[in-house]
């Protein structure tokens, strides 16, 4: 396993005309429990490590002295590359990149995920960033690294952002790739029995599809994504997933697809394969309450017995008029009441985001929301409802119209550490 390797190699600091074959990923702690591996940097090691790089993964949450940890690990590296969304990980991130810039001035720090991605010009500004890696990574942060390892210029990569005497420069945008082109996570760098210790499961995310064909107004990910759902085929889901639990030990799968049900047939003839695999382990999805209440009672059955007991579902309000607002037109209240019945039936948890205080919520408005929170607990026991206070982020179709809503848009990039929804 290159991650434990690399920790026992007796480490050479590197001077400074050499070059290195090693990149240090450093992953900020997320303002949550539910820890496990951070799968945006296992899908962009992975062509590292194909070509001959290794790889070290520093994961705040699991990392005592983590800022020590980095500084040991980037002596012998050729870059820090930090993976990050919008919020309290915008903290330690500054932390680690002051720190590395205190040592070298000239030691390359890439950021690369979701806050870059959206916001990449004001990311770039700060004077510790080097290089933004705009949307996905996995041939662009090869790309970079192997033209800072030859010292050739980096103009001509697509879909990064860097400095050159002093001027932000941004390249061409990096064709988005559909998901089954893309390679396999790197799952061996995490680091299981840790995260099973800070967290109290043994657990892993996986990703079988890529983006929505809603557009709901909070939502960032068409800015990222674009809406051309495309997913894996069902084998591949079956394979990877068995593989994957039975590899590791792992009780649990969340799939962090968006909108997982957005064909039925293939999540039929996932449950399919999954029962005849005879997997055993639990997993949880992400789907619209309109997409959910199309499949009928026996559809999810059969996703229960393939071990399915969870769908969490975007409710958002209970007020027509703020659904409108939300752009949520797609979904009716019919669809969460059917949907909310035939989970329950079936054995599979149905559980509803909520997101108060929205533009234009009233009293009249949250009151509806409430009710209708009550009316569904109080006819489907079992139910649950996650309630969220509304954080604008960059790069949602909301934010177009910040300054007539009166949302204060941070002006830096540290402004955005205090974004977090309480
Ligand atoms: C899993 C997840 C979580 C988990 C994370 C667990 C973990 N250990 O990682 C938990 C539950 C903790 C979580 C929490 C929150 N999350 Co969240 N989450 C996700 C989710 C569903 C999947 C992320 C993922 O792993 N995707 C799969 C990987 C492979 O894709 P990726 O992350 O896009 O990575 C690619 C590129 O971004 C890039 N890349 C990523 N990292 C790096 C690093 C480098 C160096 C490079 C070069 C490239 C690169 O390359 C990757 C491969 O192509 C996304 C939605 C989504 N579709 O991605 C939301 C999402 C990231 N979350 C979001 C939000 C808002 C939150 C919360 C604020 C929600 C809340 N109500 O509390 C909190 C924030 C916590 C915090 N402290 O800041 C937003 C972020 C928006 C933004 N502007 O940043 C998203 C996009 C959802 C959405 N559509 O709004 N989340
Ligand atoms: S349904 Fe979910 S993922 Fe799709 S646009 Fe709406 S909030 Fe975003």
């Amino acid at each position: 396993m290159r991650l434990r390797a690399s920790r026992n190699v007796s480490r050479v600091v590197l001077e400074r005309g050499q070059m290195s074959k090693k990149v240090v990923f450093f992953f900020p702690s997320f303002a949550s429990s539910e820890a496990t591996a951070p799968l945006g940097i296992l899908a962009v090691a992975t062509p590292l490590l194909r070509s001959g790089y290794s790889v070290t993964l520093i994961d705040s949450t699991i990392t005592p002295r983590y800022k020590q940890r980095v500084l040991e690990e980037v002596k012998d590296a050729a870059c820090l590359a930090i993976s990050l969304v919008t919020g309290p990980m915008i903290r330690e991130t500054v932390e680690i990149a002051r720190a590395v810039k205190a040592w070298r001035r000239d030691f390359p720090i890439i950021l690369g995920g979701w806050h870059p991605s959206l916001l990449p010009k004001q990311t770039l500004e700060a004077p510790y960033v080097d290089m933004v890696v705009r949307g996905q990574g996995e041939e662009t942060l090869l790309e970079l690294v192997q033209h800072l390892e030859a010292r050739a210029p980096i103009d001509l990569i697509p879909g990064i952002g860097f400095k050159k005497n002093g001027k932000l420069v941004f390249t061409t945008e990096r064709p988005l790739k559909p998901i089954v082109e893309l390679p396999p996570k790197a799952y061996h760098l995490a680091d299981f029995d840790a995260y099973e210790r800070s967290c109290g499961r043994r657990w892993a995310m996986y990703i079988s599809s890529l983006a929505c064909p809603f557009n709901c107004a909070y939502c960032t990910n068409a800015g990222v994504y674009g809406r051309k759902w495309n997913a894996l085929p069902p084998e591949q889901f079956v394979e990877e997933t068995v593989d994957l639990t039975t590899r590791y030990g792992l009780e649990m799968v969340w799939v962090v697809d968006d909108n997982f049900l957005v064909d039925l047939d293939r999540a039929r003839a996932i449950g399919e394969g999954l029962v005849r695999a005879g997997a055993d382990f639990k997993w949880s999805i992400q789907a619209t309450t309109n997409l959910t209440a199309r499949l009928s009672l026996e559809d999810l059955r059969l996703l229960r017995r393939g071990g399915l007991h969870q769908i969490c579902q975007g409710v958002d309000s209970g007020s027509e008029e703020i659904l409108k607002r939300m752009n949520k037109t797609f979904q009716d209240f019919d669809s969460i009441y059917k949907s909310a019945a035939r989970c329950l039936e079936a054995g599979i948890r149905p559980s509803f985001n909520i997101i108060f205080a929205y533009p234009g919520e009233g009293k009249k408005e949250r009151r509806e929301t409430i009710d209708f929170m009550m009316d569904v607990c109080r006819r489907f026991q079992g139910a649950e409802f996650w309630t969220n206070i509304f954080t604008p982020y960059p790069g949602s179709p909301i934010m177009e119209r910040a300054e007539e809503l009166g949302i204060r848009v941070p002006s830096s990039f540290e402004g955005w550490a205090e974004f977090f929804p309480r």
